[in-house]
């Protein structure tokens, strides 16, 4: 596929949206648009950013295209990408004009849909302000709801709602915190919801990491260009849906999207064998002395020790139909070596507290209810317990936040010693009740906090090599 477009722009109609145009969308589901596109398809994107970044100016500087570098360490394209066909920041959200939008994607971080972690509740307080102020929202449920109403008002058609952000069954996660704010908001928004509304669980995956200076200077090289909206990302992508929709939708399966009856398994391989590991090396990775991915993925030590940390993963899983586990396992520590993905711990460590109960702590407690070891999983933890709300930026200025990073450094600050530690950290409300009931986890919790609280790294290194082999030798 050569990098120019090979289609009229003029003639995407702007019949699907997109909250939150990151990095990851930019370079994921773009480039399925731009793939039916150049078939021959003529959808075309409404981009809204609800917060920073601002990126409207630059996209109509650049004339809406963009460009995505793929690489790989041996083979490097760059592609141009022309379907987002309109891009507005926070300030001009209410001016979008979603009459004709019958299909919408999210990828709003796992933190943006306002619920409490670990649970689909919504958490009042996050939408306090638009429950004041409901014609002038500020976040995307509020957001969301309050384009629903005008749609419900107008006598608007049915539209798809499909979020795509890395929490665990995101559609009904959607649906239910959308459902509750809509009930408090509008009179009549729900049951028109219900009846109007379809949401989607996707599960997607491409490793995108925020763009930095050494990848923006490769891909404006390739481009021969400026590029703001540009972003480096590997070659593998993966986008499977719940047959699950409202209204018109573009024809994703012949851009090579999976649409299927039961999501669940593709999501549990993905959350518990890919980002779990990547979250693993966050906290593995940096109390070793790493900065980056590919430095913790090609660690022996740590390598070692992700062998025996999939495994546990793996047998929490039912392998989806047309998958291989542990040809999907070796094919996530090959993706995390990409010697050309810098991907920052300290990114991937961000929002840990809305991450980690999807991809460590639910598996630990599907472990523990079978009898199995979940230390492994108790490791992730500890190293989390010890380093959350640590905001030291690593040598290229990337900094870990966390909304429940205060709230860290408190109970580590207050603990009396690593036992009550544990039992502080176990008795957080986003992990499953199965964490906090059981004496053994809760040991190798504490175990593993005194062992990864010694301040060398090459010890701690140690104590997690010693580790990997006595599993590997048992
Ligand atoms: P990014 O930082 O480039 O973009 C984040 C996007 O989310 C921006 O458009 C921003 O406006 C929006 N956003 C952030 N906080 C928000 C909030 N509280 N309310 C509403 N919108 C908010 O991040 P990126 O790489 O695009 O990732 C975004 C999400 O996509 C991730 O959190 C994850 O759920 C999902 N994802 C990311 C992958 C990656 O490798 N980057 C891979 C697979 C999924
Ligand atoms: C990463 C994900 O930052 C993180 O949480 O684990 O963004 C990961 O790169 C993607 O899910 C890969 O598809």
């Amino acid at each position: 596929m050569g990098r120019a477009l090979t289609y009229d722009r003029a003639r995407l109609r702007p019949h699907a949206a997109h909250l939150g145009v990151g990095a990851f969308h930019r370079a994921h589901q773009q480039g399925y648009y731009d793939d039916l596109a150049r078939a021959g398809g003529d959808w075309g994107v409404v981009g809204i950013n609800l917060t920073p970044p601002d990126l409207s100016a630059a996209h109509a500087a650049q004339g809406g295209v963009y460009s995505v570098l793929t690489e790989d360490g041996t083979t490097s394209t760059c592609r141009d990408i022309g379907t987002l066909v309109q891009l507005h920041d926070a300030g001009a959200a209410a001016l979008v004009d979603w009459t004709d939008i019958t299909f919408a994607t999210l990828t709003i971080t796992e933190k943006g849909y306002c619920h409490r972690s670990g649970s689909r509740a919504l958490d009042p307080a996050r939408v306090a302000a638009d429950l004041a102020a409901p014609e002038t929202p500020a976040t995307a449920i509020g957001y969301l709801a309050w384009m629903l109403e005008r749609r419900r008002r107008d006598g608007g058609g049915p539209i798809t709602l499909a979020s795509c952000d890395n929490v665990a069954d995101n559609g009904r996660l959607l649906a239910a915190v959308l459902g509750d704010y809509a009930d408090r908001a509008f009179a009549g928004l729900l049951p028109w919801i219900e009846a109007n509304v379809a949401f989607p669980t996707s599960m997607v995956d491409r490793i995108v990491p925020a763009m930095a200076p050494a990848g923006r200077a490769r891909l404006e090289a390739a481009r021969g260009a400026a590029d703001a909206l540009g972003v480096v990302a590997e070659p593998f992508r993966q986008w499977v849906i719940e047959d699950r929709f409202a209204a018109a939708r573009p024809a994703l399966e012949t851009a090579g999207v999976q649409v299927v009856d039961d999501l669940a398994p593709h999501e549990h391989m993905k959350h518990r064998l890919l980002n779990g590991l990547q979250s693993a090396y966050a906290e593995l990775g940096r109390l070793c002395g790493h900065a980056g991915s590919h430095g913790a993925s090609t660690d022996p030590v740590l390598a070692a020790w992700a062998k025996v940390f999939l495994a546990a993963q793996a047998e929490t899983l039912d392998c989806p139909e047309g998958e291989d586990l542990q040809a999907y396992g070796r094919t996530s520590l090959r993706r995390l070596q990409n010697p050309t993905i810098h991907h920052p711990l300290n990114q991937i460590a961000s929002d840990a507290s809305f991450k980690l109960p999807q991809r460590i702590a639910a598996p630990a407690a599907e472990r523990l209810e079978r009898g199995q070891s979940a230390e492994v999983q108790a490791m992730v933890l500890a190293g989390w317990a010890l380093q959350a709300g640590d905001d030291t930026p690593d040598a290229g200025g990337v900094v870990t936040t966390d909304p429940m990073g205060a709230e860290m450094a408190r109970l580590r600050a207050a603990a009396t010693g690593a036992e009550d530690l544990a039992g502080a950290v176990l008795g957080l409300p986003i992990w499953p009740d199965r964490l906090r009931r059981d004496s053994g986890f809760a040991a190798d919790t504490t175990r593993w906090l005194r062992a990864f609280a010694e301040p060398d790294a090459d010890r701690r290194r140690a104590r997690i090599d010693d580790f990997a082999r006595e599993r590997m030798n048992a």
